[in-house]
């Protein structure tokens, strides 16, 4: 049986969702923020970040871009990831990396601004410039969905999509200005709030309506 190393609306939403649409064994091991930054959990993901998939054997998977793809390639008759080496499984690490190595840390830097500056004012610069990128990279995924979509992979949702759909709960300064800005981002989001199966993990996450609404 997989754990999840879980913190309530943290960068393990998008292996929680997807472990909920494979339905596959799991269990979540709920973390406090205190618990994650204990220097223990180092073990586990070096630096100290969620999540963190266990497997049976022990071992432990970190970075979330990674955990979504073992997921869903280790499930191929769950069908949320191409086969491998196909042209579409080429398109879907290439999007999941898009979103892990951009997207991702130009969000935490929005929100941790304050770790990459010496200043309050400097900070705030950091703050509204990690902001317009982040909105600047939104815009790329937006041209993909209008030109491929409705889901990244086209027709074909994928653990891609509920990966994108966590990174856009969290924009600054807003997922309701993402939304007005994005539509085809804005489509894609409600239908993956619409899946049946996501509909208690969303709410464990208090994610499962937009920001406000
Ligand atoms: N590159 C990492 C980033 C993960 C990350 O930034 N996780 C944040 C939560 S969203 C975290 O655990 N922060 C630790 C802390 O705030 O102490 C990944 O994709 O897994």
């Amino acid at each position: 049986m997989y754990t999840l190393y879980n913190v309530r609306r943290w960068g393990s939403m998008g292996p929680h969702f997807l472990l909920e649409e494979l339905g596959v064994p799991y269990q979540s091991f709920w973390m406090t923020p205190e618990q994650v930054r204990d220097p223990d959990f180092r073990e586990l993901s070096p630096l100290g970040y969620i999540p963190v998939l266990k497997l049976d054997d022990g071992s432990a998977i970190f970075e979330s871009a990674a955990i979504q793809v073992f997921l869903a390639t280790a499930h191929p008759d769950r069908g949320l990831a191409p086969s491998p080496g196909t042209p579409d499984h080429g398109q879907f690490l290439a999007w999941i990396a898009f979103l892990g190595a951009n997207v991702y840390p130009t969000i935490n830097l929005a929100y941790q601004s304050e770790g990459f500056a010496d200043s309050e004012e400097t900070a705030a610069v950091v703050r509204s410039k990690a902001g317009k990128h982040s909105l600047d990279l939104f815009d790329i995924v937006e041209k993909r969905l209008v030109r491929e979509g409705p889901w990244l992979l086209g027709e074909h949702f994928s653990a891609a999509d509920l990966y994108l759909f966590m990174l856009t709960v969290w924009e600054t300064p807003g997922e309701r200005l993402l939304h007005a800005r994005c539509p085809s981002i804005a489509a894609l989001c409600a239908s993956v709030r619409g899946r049946p199966k996501l509909r208690a993990v969303l709410e464990a996450h208090g994610v499962d309506r937009p920001e406000g609404t």
